[in-house]
């Protein structure tokens, strides 16, 4: 086919790609399908069924099976041969990026962190207002096979754990693994997604965290990697404020996965409505750990599922009981160091007062335990 000088080849064959990206739940929040409608002669593309306030990506790949980019760098200028000819390959396939498959966007903006209702411990104290730039999260904690299928890869590839991760069946989420594992897991995941990685051992960024215990340094716009702190609560509240679950302000076992902490006949905790003392009935079998399904219970308003309860989830931040009294207010990351990392939203074993949005406890980043998990975070906007 003989293509025009002027003529942008994508007109010659334009073969549009829209990304599917389906939910592996279904949910209130539907997975997004981007559908390209459109692409007009003086090159406007467009794509329509995506996630208002959502940020897309649209990339161009010179084949149909890649490799695909966001950039222009394959146009550099080329030198014209003997016969007065170039040969280039140039942009004729496109697609569109929406909320990746299994993730929700969590949008910008502020929310008040802490404890509104003066009932928690003090390093839940004082309330303050945080700025939270968007970003994408797991809809689920990270289940026992996601996490198989990115640490079989892993330790083909260079990666090493301290712990090589348990979970009481594949649908359910993986625990038993450290805050170094969790980590470092995010980064083979971004590495076989061909993302970039969040973590370094260098503070230059050049060389990815893979093996041992290290405290990395993190490139924000990176791939996968866990949440900080701020982001974990804001993504618990959904949408709500001021409420102590992420539903709202009584908890019972057709809500979550957690032990409802009883005396003298009756839940200790005034908001535990639960009517059974104990673990969750469902769940409470065979032997130890008594965790769920990711995704038994009902989603909160971003489709986020078990932000109470099931497993505890590793944060990024150092934890520090006095932070809140110095706590940036924008994307507020944690102390610049310590001892200890943070875990929110209690696990099947806690009882309703670790499932509080608010509460915060914190871990040995190298010990792992059967009611500690994670969820990874995504920044929105990169290839
Ligand atoms: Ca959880
Ligand atoms: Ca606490």
């Amino acid at each position: 086919m003989k293509r025009q000088s002027f003529h942008p080849a994508r007109f010659v064959l334009p073969l549009i790609l829209a990304t599917i990206s389906l939910g592996l739940l279904n949910s209130s929040v539907s997975g997004q399908t981007p559908v390209i409608e459109s692409f007009s002669q003086n090159g406007e593309l467009t794509c329509t069924n995506l996630q208002p306030g959502s940020v897309a990506m649209v990339e161009w790949a010179p084949t149909v099976n890649g490799p695909w980019t966001n950039t222009w760098a394959g146009l550099n200028p080329l030198t014209v041969d003997s016969n007065g000819t170039i040969r280039v390959q140039v942009p004729m396939f496109y697609r569109v990026r929406g909320v990746p498959a299994d993730m929700v966007l969590i949008p910008a903006g502020e929310f008040q962190m802490g404890d509104t209702f003066t009932e928690g411990a003090s390093d839940e104290r004082p309330v303050h207002t945080v700025y939270v730039s968007a970003f994408y999260m797991d809809r689920t904690e990270v289940t026992a096979a996601q996490w198989d299928e990115v640490y079989q890869w892993a330790i083909g590839h260079g990666y090493s754990f301290d712990f090589e991760g348990s979970g009481k069946a594949p649908t359910h989420p993986v625990h038993s693994i450290n805050w170094h594992d969790a980590v470092k897991w995010c980064n083979a995941r971004s590495e076989r997604a061909l993302r970039a990685w969040a973590y370094y051992t260098d503070s230059g960024l050049t060389q990815p965290y893979r093996t041992g215990k290290v405290a990395p340094y993190v490139r924000w716009d990176g791939g996968y990697r866990l949440p900080t702190e701020a982001e974990w609560e804001k993504a618990a509240r959904g949408w709500l404020s001021g409420k102590r679950f992420p539903w709202g302000d009584t908890i019972t076992h057709s809500q979550a996965n957690y032990w409802s902490y009883w005396e003298s006949g009756r839940p200790y905790y005034t908001y535990d409505l639960n009517a059974t003392e104990g673990y969750h009935p469902t769940y409470a079998t065979g032997s130890m750990p008594y965790t769920s399904p990711v995704g038994s219970f009902s989603a909160n308003g971003y489709g986020l599922y078990d932000m109470a309860g099931n497993v505890w989830e590793w944060c990024w931040d150092w934890f520090s009981g006095s932070y809140y009294s110095s706590s940036p207010t924008s994307d507020s990351r944690g102390p610049g160091s310590g001892s200890y990392r943070v875990l929110r939203g209690g696990g099947w074993i806690s009882r309703a007062w670790y499932c509080r949005a608010a509460d915060r406890i914190y871990g040995n980043p190298d010990c792992g335990d059967s009611n500690l998990g994670f969820r990874a975070v995504l920044p929105p906007g990169q290839p």
